[in-house]
Order: C-alpha cells, then sequence, then structure tokens
C-alpha cells in the first residue's frame, strides 16, 4: 500500500497494490467486520507467527568476524527496553529493522527521508532531550564519515552516546546496485576509512575497534551499558 500509485512494482510486484493514506486505511481496515475484512484471523496469526520466527534473533557468534545477527542479540539481549535507537541509510540497516523489537513508545528516531549521516547528531540531540536513557547510534561506515565531526560536540558537552558503525569498506547499498545491474563496473564506492576507534580517542571520546565479536562481547560486558550482561 502506498499513497503514491508510481510506487507501485518499482522493486516488487504487489499481487494486490492499494493506493491510500496508510493510517486512514488502517484505520477502516481495523474496524471492518472479520467477514469483510482483506484477511482471515487464521491467516494473519500464520503470517504474524512467520514475523515472529524471521525478527527473533539469532545467537550466532562467528570466530573470523563480527557476526551482524549476534550482535543484534546481543544488543537485544543488552539494552534496556527504554533505550533510544537512531540510524543512517544503508545495507547494515537490514540487520537493525531484522531484529531489534521497538516494545516502548518513542524509542526509535530514525532519518524519514533515508539520510546517511543523521545517526550520531540524533542520538545526540535524543540524549539532550532524555538524558536518563542510553542512546544507541547504528551508522554504516559511509553515513559515518558524514557527520563524525559531532563527537567533537558530545565531548565538549558531555553528551554520553553510543555508536555503533558497521564498517565494510564501501558504500555498501550503492556498491549492490553497482554490482546487481552493472557487474565488473564498480565505480566510487570504496572507502578507505580511518581507523574509527583510534578517531573516537583523538577526539577524546572512548572508541573501540571490532573485528571478532568476541572481543565485543569481552570488552563491553557490562561496562559500557551498566548492568548489561552478556
Ligand atoms: C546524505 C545521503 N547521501 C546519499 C545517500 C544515498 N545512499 C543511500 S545508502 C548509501 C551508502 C551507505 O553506505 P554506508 O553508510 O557505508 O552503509 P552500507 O550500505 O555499506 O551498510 C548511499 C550513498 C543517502 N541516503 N543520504
Amino acid at each position: 500500500m502506498d499513497i503514491c500509485p508510481d510506487i507501485f512494482g518499482k522493486v516488487y510486484a504487489p499481487s494486490l497494490a492499494i493506493e491510500a493514506d496508510a493510517k486512514s486505511f488502517l484505520e477502516q481496515a481495523l474496524q471492518a467486520p472479520e467477514s469483510e475484512s482483506l484477511i482471515s484471523s487464521d491467516h494473519l496469526k500464520e503470517l504474524h507467527d512467520k514475523y515472529l520466527e524471521f525478527s527473533e534473533t539469532k545467537a550466532d557468534y562467528s570466530e573470523d568476524f563480527v557476526d551482524m545477527d549476534g550482535l543484534m542479540h546481543d544488543l537485544a539481549v543488552c539494552l534496556p527496553k527504554d533505550t533510544i535507537i537512531t540510524n543512517d541509510a544503508g545495507n547494515f540497516f537490514g540487520w537493525l529493522s531484522r531484529y531489534y523489537r521497538f516494545e516502548q513508545e518513542n524509542t526509535y528516531v530514525g532519518p524519514t527521508s533515508g539520510a546517511m549521516g543523521y545517526g550520531l547528531p540524533a542520538a545526540i540531540g535524543a540524549k539532550l532531550a532524555q538524558p536518563h536513557k542510553h542512546v544507541v547510534s547504528v551508522s554504516g561506515d559511509g553515513g559515518f564519515m558524514m557527520t563524525l565531526q559531532e563527537i567533537e560536540t558530545a565531548v565538549r558537552y558531555k553528551i554520553p552516546t553510543i555508536s555503533i558503525v558497521v564498517n565494510n569498506n564501501i558504500y555498501g547499498t550503492i556498491r549492490a546496485h553497482q554490482e546487481r545491474h552493472f557487474p565488473n563496473r564498480v565505480v566510487g564506492t570504496d572507502l578507505f576509512n580511518p581507523d574509527f576507534g583510534e578517531l573516537a580517542r583523538l577526539f577524546g571520546a572512548h572508541g573501540e575497534k571490532v573485528e571478532k565479536i568476541a572481543i565485543l562481547r569481552q570488552r563491553c560486558n557490562g561496562r559500557l551499558i551498566q548492568g548489561c550482561r552478556l
């Protein structure tokens, strides 16, 4: 369903395309008797069960690299439910949107227009507004490089937020399109990043470069988030 019909079929072919305002459609759909409903309650339960299975975090920990499934599992277990999460745009977001369940209101601050570089500044703003809550931003390396100078702001004003930078040394989202549509013709998507842990320390913040998830678990346990036990 979308308010703009131009979107239909752009990425996936829908079996039923509905042009509508999401809010008013949902309000009416909720009031419709089951006989008129587009979907039976059994089918709804079946779909919801599939969603729960798909989005259940997996305690996967590769020995060799930071396994995003395992990272999401640890975040879900570790972070208090009122933690505010902010993010950038990028492929890394797939894991966050799949696995992290927002169970309380006002715990997600995301870039409506899909802007990179949003996560860190948004986290600083959220922490100023809700200083009693933990605030964690999740970014790709490309997005983080767009606004990382705001670490200086956070240090100067003593605003304690946590930033996770998923570093694959490419603009992964764009690279994926290049490889799909123009194989062997990638251009302008390699990144040559600094060591983000070291960079954070140069700004006067705490910084860690994490190459294996075991190290993250060992270093973070009970330190970055008070009371967190993995
Ligand atoms: C300000 C801005 N510029 C460009 C884009 C287009 N864009 C979307 S994702 C992306 C690459 C993201 O790369 P990275 O942050 O490294 O994350 P990855 O996809 O590798 O996980 C780009 C350039 C955007 N969303 N916002």
